[in-house]
């Protein structure tokens, strides 16, 4: 896979060491007798940054002089985890380094652990958006994303007496992997009101004008492709006052105060990440960052296509601009009104440019998740922006109206207004009507998309409007980075590293599911994983958990359609059912280590409770000698990025458990599998397409179809159903307070028993139960479960986010890569 070889690698430890030992020395002032952790790190840290600068700049020069389409990525969230690893791995050069801090007596792991996570996201959403700027980098496409450099990241999760407890994520400290471009800078404006006037000709012109200025600034960072020269952009906006006129009136008129405060106004715009996924909440600010982030992103787009000095109408065949979910949808009326109201073009030519530039993916079908703000608020921060929609609205359901001029329904169902109180501008439906094409992140869920909030949507433009790019994975961070043995051990096999570009050539592995050597190899270097994550835990909890146990894990944000519950109950049903059990019995069981993480948003109080349950029934398992090793049960604190890297390759289950219908997608599900262990799941988002692929003998799957959603819902709010035995003696347990005082539970039980099971925990749970008991059969014969392990890393070529990435490329940006100097 490796064409690179310019001037610009480490060749020798040595030349690394001059470099890392001059940056320590200076760039840091550090003195080589006092050289800590931190500071070797830094050193290190840095030394690559010039490494990668050097290749950024050429490749930002080759793609403009290329000048060909480039893809603009446009997410509130970038997960993006540490950099340094990604760094070395990516520019191959982690031996020189690994070589040269080793003589001056470091570790190479512990330097990597000194950074922080760059944690600007929730959850999927925000990693999605991460491992596509890996893949757009590896594969040379020209692309930018564009993202709010957050003050603060996602908040780090401390459990306090099984109570989780948010701290602030401060990570900007030290962050050597960013560059402020103090000379590219955008005012924003806010609120003022619209002045209308005409012009010579007679011709009526509208502009924004008056209310208040906040200023943009870029901050740039480097990001490198796997054995590639082509090294990408990711722009970061930060906020900051406008040194402008207003300031210094109040500064001269006395007011000192006033204009800090004004500052410190500006400064919160992009102070921090919300922690909601799944939950809007219509705040103000949240409104302000997308905005602040839209516009500042499009201005800097114009700005570079007017250099090309092409006519507006060759815009949208310069510039393809993604939409991560409708947190960017501003964008659309943005774009508009700079042509309209800027640039003069007449509104049909510039919709006509904007719905031509603007793609649309859509994440999830949850009601509470989709956005909508309130008229009100849009009108007083934006109010031409909200002429804009009114006009945009006006035109489609007049569009609307003549194709189907019977359904008058239709006209209310589909507007870009909600007629509510007050009225709401449905985010998703501007977005669908600015776009040239919309997607969903799986089958399953693109399908869903277009029989329910999207169905009059594909009536009025047709189904080829929407499509699906099914997500992805990086394999060059969740398997060549996390998990470095079996990415080596794969490479042995397949005669080199090429599979973790074209992932497809891992279907070559299953010529190898007899080796024994390789077997073993394969199955030591799970048990490998198992150890270091069983280390973790002991450091951070304090438990001793045996590796050899089934290590069965569930990862991700708490969100009671995710089933966290599900899986609690089934531990407790799992306890009572070897409390219950005589010696024969329990030797015949396979040792179990139930492993939760994931963060519960603030304000989220059933997701909290569910954190408090698993917490407490760990405190009475684990120390229940009578159990010993057949069951723990460990809550990891403080879920992220890096943490992933050393929990996924060490699962022998993980769970993906999911109401039918409610996962839009999952990845993680995909990063399991690629790592050698077995999933555990619903019939619901990609877990479908990897049973498809890795073959139904190889998943355990379970549980209602989504198909059979709705009627089950009604069942248990019209009577026609009654709560599982199995869950029935959980819930008596929890209630007679074996786990602590049961009135801290008893919203997740009620929830259940009394509310309509929205999420169908009961429905499910005898499945979810037996599913277990047959996975503890298949554990038992190694050799069947080590087959079937090895069978699914073989058929997982197809979830690299690399053929996402083509799809999109392909069906919506029509983008091509730009070969970087050295290779054309
Ligand atoms: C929505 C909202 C609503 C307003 C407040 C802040 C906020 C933050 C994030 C979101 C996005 C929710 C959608 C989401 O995260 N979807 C996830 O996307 C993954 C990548 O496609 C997919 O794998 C998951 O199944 C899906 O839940």
């Amino acid at each position: 896979a490796w064409k690179k070889n310019t001037p610009q690698e480490f060749q020798t430890k040595d030349e690394f060491l001059s470099e890392a030992v001059r940056h320590i020395e200076t760039t840091l002032a550090r003195s080589l007798f006092n050289c800590d952790e931190s500071a070797a790190y830094g050193g290190t840290a840095l030394a690559f940054r010039d490494r990668l600068v050097m290749e950024w700049n050429k490749t930002q020069q080759n793609q403009t002089t290329a000048d060909q389409k480039r893809v603009y990525y446009l997410s509130l969230e970038f997960l993006m985890g540490r950099a340094l690893d990604n760094a070395m791995l990516n520019t191959n050069m982690k031996g020189p380094a690994k070589d040269g801090m080793g003589e001056l007596g470091f570790r190479m792991e512990d330097l990597i652990s000194q950074e922080r996570d760059a944690a600007l996201g929730n959850g999927g959403l925000g990693r999605l958006a991460a491992c596509f700027l890996d893949s757009m980098a590896t594969m040379n496409y020209p692309a930018w994303g564009y993202a709010l450099r957050y003050k603060y990241g996602i908040f780090k999760q401390e459990i306090h007496d099984g109570y989780q407890v948010e701290v602030p994520d401060y990570w900007l400290d030290f962050n050597p992997w960013e560059f402020a471009r103090h000379d590219v800078t955008v005012n924003i404006q806010f609120y003022g009101g619209v002045r209308t006037y005409q012009d010579d000709n007679g011709k009526t012109h509208s502009s924004w004008e008056g209310g208040e200025i906040v200023e943009a600034v870029a901050f740039d960072v480097p990001i490198p492709g796997y054995g590639t020269a082509t090294t990408n952009n990711m722009r970061m906006w930060s906020s900051k006052a406008h040194s402008g006129e207003f300031d210094f009136q109040k500064f001269n008129s006395g007011d000192y105060e006033g204009s800090v405060a004004d500052t410190q106004r500006a400064e919160t715009v992009s102070a921090v990440l919300y922690p909601n996924d799944n939950l809007d909440r219509g705040k103000e600010l949240r409104l302000k960052q997308q905005y602040f982030w839209c516009a500042a992103s499009l201005h800097d787009i114009v700005r570079r296509f007017k250099k090309t000095r092409k006519p507006w109408k060759e815009f949208s065949n310069n510039v393809a601009i993604q939409l991560n979910d409708t947190h960017p949808t501003l964008a659309i009326p943005e774009l508009q009104r700079i042509l309209i109201d800027i640039e003069g073009l007449e509104w049909s030519e510039a919709w006509e440019i904007v719905q031509n530039t603007f793609g649309y993916t859509n994440h999830t079908v949850m009601q509470e998740a989709l956005e909508k703000w309130s008229v009100p608020l849009i009108q007083h921060l934006l109010p031409r922006h909200l002429q804009i929609i009114y006009d945009i609205n006006l035109n489609f359901l007049q569009y609307v109206e003549k194709k189907f001029p019977k359904d008058r329904d239709m006209l209310r169902r589909v507007s870009i207004i909600e007629e509510s109180e007050p009225k709401r501008v449905r985010m998703a439906f501007l977005a669908v009507i600015g776009s040239h094409k919309v997607n969903g992140v799986a089958e399953l869920h693109s399908d869903l998309i277009k029989t329910t909030i999207f169905k009059d949507f594909v009536q009025i433009y047709g189904p080829d409007k929407f499509t699906n790019v099914t997500n992805g994975i990086t394999p060059r961070r969740w398997l060549h980075q996390a998990n470095p043995r079996l990415s080596e051990l794969i490479a042995s096999k397949l005669g080199g590293h090429e599979f973790l570009k074209d992932l497809t050539l891992l279907n070559k592995l299953e010529n190898h599911v007899d080796d024994k050597a390789f077997r073993k190899e394969f199955q030591e270097i799970k048990y490998a994983n198992k150890v270091r994550l069983a280390k973790h835990i002991k450091n951070t909890t304090g438990v001793s958990v045996n590796p050899a146990a089934l290590f069965d894990i569930q990862v991700k944000r708490i969100h009671e359609y995710k089933r966290q519950q599900l899986n609690i109950f089934g531990v407790i049903h799992r306890y009572l059912a070897i409390k219950a059990m005589n010696a024969e019995e329990r030797k015949k069981l396979a040792p179990r280590v139930s492993i939760f993480g994931g963060k519960a948003a603030p304000g989220y109080w059933m997701a909290k409770t569910v954190i408090h349950l698993i917490c407490k029934v760990g405190d009475v398992v684990n120390n229940d000698p009578d159990v010993g090793d057949l069951l723990k049960v460990i809550f990891l604190e403080d879920y992220n990025v890096s943490k992933a890297e050393i929990i996924t390759p060490a699962s022998d289950i993980s769970e993906h458990i999911s109401t039918a219908g409610t996962e839009a997608s999952g990845t993680s599900n995909m990063k399991f599998v690629l790592n050698g262990g077995l999933i555990i799941g619903t019939c619901d988002g990609a877990n479908i397409e990897i049973t498809r692929e890795i073959g139904d003998s190889n998943i355990f799957l379970f549980g209602n179809l989504a198909e059979d959603v709705e009627e089950l819902r009604h069942n248990h709010l019209y009577g026609k159903y009654e709560l599982d035995d199995g869950l029935r003696k959980v819930f008596d347990a929890i209630q007679a307070g074996r786990f602590g005082d049961a009135n801290q539970f008893s919203a997740l039980v009620n929830g259940i028993v009394d509310h309509g099971d929205y999420y169908l925990v009961s429905d499910d749970f005898n499945s979810y139960c037996k599913t277990h008991d047959l996975i503890d059969e298949s554990y038992k014969n190694q050799e069947e479960w080590l087959t079937k392990c090895i069978t699914s890393v073989a058929r997982m070529g197809f979830f690299s986010s690399d053929r996402c990435i083509d799809e999109y490329a392909e069906m919506i940006w029509n983008v091509e890569p730009v070969k970087p100097k050295a290779e054309q």
